[in-house]
């Protein structure tokens, strides 16, 4: 279950179509016990709110923001250009061109306003929760034990995966 109480992270994304991408990344948040806060904000359809919300994000508590969007994926890169928070961009994978149209939207910012693109689609998600964590982690020691045990149940399942070569 989403905690919404005082979120370190938003998780926002271009329309209610990207969530089925973008609940991986409130999956891994909700797995560390990070609160965080998902909302739907168009770059397109609502600038004025994405640039309130950008504006406000530190003086709202806000510590990291992850934004997911496909096509003409402008919503991380306009959120990053507008806040100086680390910004990590969700490439969502788009009908028409499976997603390279959201990788190079995100992908290719000018120098000085940095987004950290991720891979893309459902991985893409999970890293950038997993990013997000590990950034929240080097200021909070209990999230480096968490990682540490997440990466240890990584190579677990690694060798569990042996017996399925039968
Ligand atoms: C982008 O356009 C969204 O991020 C979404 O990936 C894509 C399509 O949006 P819908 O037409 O499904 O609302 O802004």
């Amino acid at each position: 279950m989403a905690n919404e109480s005082k979120p370190e992270v938003a998780v926002v994304m271009g329309s209610a179509s990207d969530w089925e991408t973008m609940k991986l990344a409130c999956n891994i948040l909700d797995q560390f016990g990070v609160a965080y806060h998902k909302q739907v904000i168009s770059a397109h359809r609502t600038p004025e709110l994405m640039a309130d919300f950008a504006h406000n994000a530190r003086k709202n508590g806000l510590k990291v923001i992850i934004a997911g969007a496909g096509g003409a994926a402008h919503l991380p890169g306009m959120i990053a250009a507008q806040t100086t928070l680390p910004v990590i961009g969700v490439p969502v994978r788009s009908h028409a061109l499976s997603g390279w149209d959201s990788l190079l939207s995100i992908v290719q910012m000018p120098g000085g306003i940095p987004v950290a693109t991720t891979a893309v689609g459902n991985s893409g998600a999970t890293n950038a929760g997993l990013l997000a964590v590990q950034m929240l982690s080097a200021f909070e020691p209990e999230l480096a034990d968490k990682l540490e045990d997440y990466r240890n149940s990584l190579k677990e399942k690694v060798a569990e995966s042996n017996a399925q070569l039968v």
